[in-house]
């Protein structure tokens, strides 16, 4: 495969120009339009406070913002609520107790319609549980879970009473779990026996069983027969959840919480060092998550079938499959599995069958289903999208362009939305109503949002140069610490911009000619070669653009001549028969080409897969172990840690 790609060459991001502008009828009838910018300009704690009033309060707060204690926030200052009766008690109080809040899937095709109803009763029982078992407001309970109803349930169970959650990855090892559950105290866990996992059972009660062995503060597990697999059982500490649930009532006499009572702890992927556990609170996340929601996904409760097809154990599935969707009274999918199990073409198949509107994703996925090639999606009737976004890590321009293309049908808007664990919910984004979006990038500040990028001095970057992306203003769903460190909390985020007062979000971007912006990734993905600042995104997106490739990652490794070289990791599309050879040297001069002699990788191999997260980021960090011979760091954020051997094994040992 030799020839170059039919369509210009325009995939590397600096060189975009592409824009398109959102169908005439989706603005008509947008849930936000342009106004809502200068709206919010014009006094942001009062487009706060009026968005607060999504929310139901049991007692009105009396102040919207109390930064005294910066960078400690206080958000809708002696407000109360309860979260739980806010994503469901209400909604059956008004009439709605019918409407499905999940359509469930299992991987091997179980399916369970779940409405606010019964999601009322369960929560109900599932709290009656929890505080039969001693738990009560402000005691942490760890989550270890596999993508069931179940799990959704014992987060909101654990909003009703106030005891803050911290879920797990179902992916994570149990060392990982037994971190985590020690560094918050947690008392109680909830767990399965397994999950579903590439058409196989895939037990997690073990990982909880080692994982405990360690706290002896855990004093009861209470565990969800999924699977039916075979689990070790420890007499008085495990307990079956559907003994201890049978019990109870299905009524649950619901306690208002302040504003700022602990919600949850989400730790970070965490690239190095210990993992952070991010705290979030009450109202004002849920205010923002909720709002997000509805302005950025455009969401419509009785019509649209919405999907984040995200974990529920990474932050998008806190904020855009529980607490978002269920606050605006949604219809969501959820499903257990992979997206390719048990065949390729499974999710089509699913927005196909539930006639999804609104699809969530993150770009590595996207890529992924590049690779099966466009006629798995052509197999099925996909014209009940109306929406696409992106999350997770910068999306490449051609990866944009094919989901708008292929699964969207050149029809629905794609948002591209940039936030983090931290910020607990959507910050820069097009709204889908009134962007005229570009391939890549994520756009704009949210109105409400203050978001620049600044040089080191902190000082704003004009149009069409590049620098650090920050937040200038604090934000209802910002994190309000880290669990159990102040001082790493200031250090980590605020310390970088103190003069300023901005929160430092770690990531490096560009604002083209127009002000929009692009994120480049962490500030860690950031290469420096002969003295040129080159981002791994840009570099990515040009061997992506490239007709045999995948799937790229590239990191930057130490040369003594160039300071950093660029080793690029590519995967190759099905079907590409060149030889390696030939292959490398062409890519090598493709990415010359599109970027600049000075972006040409030193080295491409190629191999048969990336190492990511649970979340799907590519852990860059252990292709540069690779790439400078070094022993590998910690590998337990890892899907599979299987796949740096097979990696490692195509390094040559002379670079
Ligand atoms: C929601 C989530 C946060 C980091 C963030 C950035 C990257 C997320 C992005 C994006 C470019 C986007 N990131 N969304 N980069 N464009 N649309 O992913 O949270 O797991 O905490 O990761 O992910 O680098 O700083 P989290």
């Amino acid at each position: 495969m030799t020839e170059t790609t039919s369509t210009p060459a325009l995939s590397n991001l600096l060189h975009e120009d592409r824009a398109f502008a959102p169908p005439a009828g989706f603005t008509a009838d947008a849930n936000v339009g342009a106004a809502a910018y200068g709206d919010a300009a014009l006094d942001r704690l009062d487009f706060w406070a009026r968005q607060a009033q999504r929310l139901s309060w049991s007692t009105p707060f009396t102040e919207v913002l109390d930064w005294s204690g910066a960078p400690f926030a206080k958000w809708f200052v002696g407000g109360r609520l309860n979260v739980a009766y806010n994503c469901v008690d209400r909604h059956v109080e008004a009439g709605h107790g019918d409407q499905v809040a999940y359509h469930f899937v299992g991987e091997p095709g179980d399916t369970r319609d779940i409405t606010y109803a019964e999601l009322q009763r369960e929560v109900c029982r599932a709290a009656n549980a929890l505080q039969e078992l001693g738990v009560g407001a402000g005691d942490r309970v760890a989550i270890y879970m596999p993508m069931i109803p179940e799990t959704v349930v014992a987060m909101l169970a654990c909003a009703r009473i106030g005891a803050p959650h911290t879920v797990v990855f179902g992916g994570f090892s149990a060392s990982a779990l037994a971190d985590r559950i020690t560094d918050c105290d947690a008392r109680v866990v909830i767990t399965a026996d397994g999950g579903y996992r590439r058409g196989a059972a895939s037990a997690l009660k073990p990982a909880v069983d080692e994982a405990v062995a360690s706290c002896p503060q855990v004093r009861s597990v209470l565990v969800v027969r999924r699977t039916g697999q075979q689990v070790d059982w420890s007499e008085g500490r495990d307990l079956w959840w559907h003994e201890v649930l049978g019990r109870q009532s299905d009524e649950h006499a619901w306690e208002t919480f302040d504003a700022e009572h602990p919600l949850y702890v989400m730790y970070t992927s965490g690239t190095t060092g210990k993992p952070k556990g991010i705290l979030h609170t009450s109202g004002g996340y849920l205010t923002q998550v909720a709002y997000t929601h509805h302005a950025v996904f455009d969401l419509k409760p009785d019509t649209d079938v919405y999907w984040c097809a995200a974990d529920i154990g990474w932050v998008t599935g806190h904020s855009y499959i529980v607490y978002g969707p269920l606050a605006n009274r949604t219809t969501s999918m959820l499903y257990e599995g992979t997206p390719t199990t048990p065949h390729p073409g499974r999710w089509w198949e699913l927005i196909q069958q539930y006639k999804v509107s609104i699809l969530y994703t993150a770009p590595t996925t996207i890529r992924m289903f590049m690779k099966l090639g466009e006629q798995v999606p052509a197999g099925y009737d996909l014209t009940s999208l109306r929406l696409l976004g992106s999350v997770g890590e910068p999306i490449n321009p051609e990866a944009w362009m094919w989901y708008r293309r292929v699964i969207g049908g050149d029809r629905c808007p794609v948002v591209d939305t940039w936030w983090q664990t931290e910020t607990g919910a959507i910050m820069v984004s097009p709204l889908p109503g009134v962007t005229a979006t570009k391939p890549g990038s994520a756009m704009r500040a949210l109105p409400g949002i203050g978001a620049e990028v600044v040089d080191d001095d902190g000082v704003p970057v004009p149009d069409g140069s590049g620098g650090l992306l920050v937040l200038t203003e604090p934000w209802p769903s910002m994190l309000r610490g880290i669990w159990g460190d102040d001082d790493r909390f200031r250090e980590a985020y605020w310390s970088r911009f103190s003069d300023q007062g901005y929160y430092f979000a770690g990531d490096g971007a560009k604002k083209d000619e127009d002000g929009d912006v692009w994120v480049l990734g962490r500030v860690d993905d950031v290469m420096n070669v002969s003295g040129h600042r080159l981002s791994t995104t840009e570099i990515e997106s040009a061997l992506v653009a490239h007709p045999a490739v995948a799937e790229a990652a590239v990191a930057g490794a130490s040369d003594p001549t160039t300071g950093q070289a660029i080793v690029a990791f590519v995967i190759l599309r099905d079907g590409v028969t060149v030889a390696g050879e030939e292959l490398v040297a062409e890519l090598r001069g493709h990415v010359s080409d599109t970027i600049g002699p000075i972006a040409k990788p030193r080295q491409v191999m190629i191999v048969p897969e990336l190492p990511k997260t649970r979340s799907g980021k590519i852990m860059r960090r252990l292709l540069r172990d690779i790439a400078e011979h070094r022993e590998l760091g910690d590998v337990t954020t890892l899907t599979d840690s299987s796949v740096m051997e097979l990696i490692s094994a195509k390094m040559p040992v002379t670079a």
